[in-house]
């Protein structure tokens, strides 16, 4: 039997609007374990790593990332969660929090493999550092971190550093960059499917190229899943949101096809704020995409 490890991780330090902290009560809330105990999974839920109380961090003077100290310690923590996870041979299903946690979901999951792909699902390109970042926000930076840019506090969570190639990622869905990730994206060879590539491909060419493209290089595949990938109109809890995004059909296709092609080791969810969210949808959405990833059947 398939096995399946849920690890919470209530972070909302890694920007400044309140309630992302809740996304994964939200996310059990709206029924992930009986969603996936039902496609035939074993499923364990390690609670949730602990997040310092925003109202009790306080940022060092000495760098414009916001609560650094408190989100490296947390990446910390989680690595290991997800490692030994891994270890012990089940998949880790992390559910967020704000995307800086990605840091160490990556940091724990990359220690295991040589080649490691990454799926960057998100309006965003997560490749700011202290010194392109318009906001000091760290949920802006994690993709950037894991291929061994930025602050070292973020970059050699675990004891090592890059995670990931450039080459290994592909990011989907990008609809606002900001000067210093586009030229990232284009000085490391980032792979980079935006909305027009979306529009004018259709979703099932732009899959069909992302799995190719990695299953040749890559001995596992992490997908990051950032919520507002996704339309607001689909997904409007989330505390960045981009009009023009990717639809709950276009996801749930997404969903499906890395479900067939068995290529995916690890994944998250992120960004979920019930406070701004409509009747918990965005949980939901988030539930039901994480059905059809982990191979759930409509009929
Ligand atoms: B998210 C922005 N690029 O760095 C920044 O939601 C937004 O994890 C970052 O994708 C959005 O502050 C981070 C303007
Ligand atoms: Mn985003
Ligand atoms: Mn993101
Ligand atoms: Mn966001």
């Amino acid at each position: 039997m398939n096995k399946l490890s849920i690890i919470g991780v209530p972070m909302d330090l890694g920007q400044t609007r309140r309630g992302v902290d809740m996304g994964p009560s939200a996310i059990r809330y709206a029924g992930v374990i009986e969603r996936i105990e039902n496609i035939g999974y074993s499923v364990e839920d390690k609670g949730n790593i602990e997040i310092a109380l925003a109202e009790r961090v306080h940022s060092d003077e000495n760098t414009n990332l916001k609560n650094l100290k408190a989100v490296a310690d947390a990446s910390e923590r989680l690595a290991q969660t997800v490692s030994d996870v891994i270890t012990n041979k089940r998949f880790p299903l992390v559910l967020g929090g704000d995307h800086s946690i990605a840091i160490g979901t990556l940091a724990g999951v990359s220690r295991h493999y040589k080649n490691l792909g990454v799926i960057w699902y998100d309006a965003h390109g997560d490749l700011n550092t202290a010194d392109t970042s318009p906001s000091g926000n760290i949920h802006g930076m994690p993709l950037a971190a894991s291929i061994g840019i930025g602050d070292d506090a973020l970059t050699r969570i675990g004891g090592y550093t890059p995670k990931v190639k450039p080459e290994n990622i592909v990011i989907i869905g990008a609809r606002s960059l900001d000067e210093g990730e586009k030229e990232l994206i284009k000085e490391k060879g980032i792979k980079v499917y935006t909305m027009h590539e979306i529009d004018r491909m259709g979703m099932t060419k732009v899959m069909e190229e992302t799995i190719l493209y990695l299953r040749e290089k890559t001995d596992g595949v992490h997908l990051s899943l950032d919520l507002d990938g996704l339309d607001p109109h689909d997904a409007p809890g989330v505390g960045t949101p981009v009009i023009g995004g990717i639809s709950y059909r276009e996801s749930h296709l997404a969903m499906e096809m890395l479900a067939e092609s068995q290529l995916i080791t690890s994944a998250e969810f992120v960004e979920v704020n019930p406070i701004l969210d409509e009747r918990n949808k965005t949980a939901t959405v988030a539930v039901a995409l994480m059905g059809s990833l982990l191979g759930e059947k409509l009929v």
